[in-house]
């Protein structure tokens, strides 16, 4: 697995409008451009191919642009984003995903790219109030002819599988403990986020540099140990809508 080129939308000044669980109140725009662009920094840094797509105002979470679309070697896959408000936002990802893929859709089922994890040659698939069985049984049938193997996995209470379990590198999954026994996760290292710490699970790895939340110490001093390259970047605006750092963008 190697990420040469990402694709990210800038957030509109409509972003406090989008949907949101969380009670930090309201993001300040000004503060959430700030983040972006250090994001966006970051992925320039480790030598990505970025393209950024202009802000969407109809769409107040649309920078949040990794649930439009699965990105593998093969192809793209856009997706059929499972809250109602998002899911004209796949309209004008599509052509931009067509420039460098052949696209396949998930049509009738609902996904969100952020229920799904690709390790190598694997997807697991988190079903979830975003994702749905329908939606699993197309990507499956999509995936599966190429040679991937696809583990479904039941979220539960949480947002997307991604809020849950994200790849760290060398073999190693970061998960909340609800999923360490999960038999989709054998044969992996685990290292198991706090609860507290949960949010910060969301860490990005990208070609064996780990991209973090700022201010999530112990989660932090167990990735050290892992020996990889370390980045932290503040994520305050983004935590305030649900949004993660693997959200920001679609990595491929
Ligand atoms: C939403 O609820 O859809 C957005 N406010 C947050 C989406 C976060 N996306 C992700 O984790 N992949």
């Amino acid at each position: 697995m190697h990420f040469t080129s990402a694709i990210l939308r800038i957030p509109p000044a409509t972003c406090a409008s989008g949907l949101t669980t969380a009670s930090l109140g309201a993001p300040d725009f000004k503060k959430t451009r700030e983040q972006f662009n250090h994001y966006v920094s970051i992925l320039s840094d480790l030598n990505l191919t970025v393209t950024v797509l202009p802000a969407n105002p109809a769409f107040p979470d649309s920078h949040f642009v990794e649930d439009t679309a699965v990105v593998m070697p093969e192809l793209a896959i856009i997706t059929h984003p499972g809250a109602p408000s998002r899911a004209g936002e796949v309209a004008t990802i599509e052509p931009v995903l067509a420039r460098f893929k052949r696209i396949e859709h998930i049509r009738n089922g609902r996904m969100d790219g952020g229920d799904v994890l690709m390790v190598d040659r694997r997807f697991f698939v988190g079903l979830s109030g975003r994702t749905n069985r329908e939606g699993l049984r197309e990507f499956a049938a999509i995936v599966e002819p190429l040679g991937y193997r696809v583990d479904a996995v039941d979220v539960g209470a949480g947002l997307h599988l991604k809020s849950i379990v994200n790849y760290a590198g060398n073999n190693t999954l970061l998960l909340s403990a609800a999923f360490v026994h999960h038999p989709a996760f054998a044969g992996f290292e685990h290292i198991v986020v706090d609860s507290e710490e949960e949010y910060a699970g969301n860490t990005l790895w990208i070609n064996d540099t780990l991209i973090t939340p700022d201010g999530y110490p112990r989660l932090l001093a167990r990735l050290k140990k892992l020996g990889l390259p370390i980045m932290t970047i503040p994520t305050s605006e983004f935590k305030k809508m649900d949004g993660g750092l693997t959200c920001l963008s679609l990595r491929f």
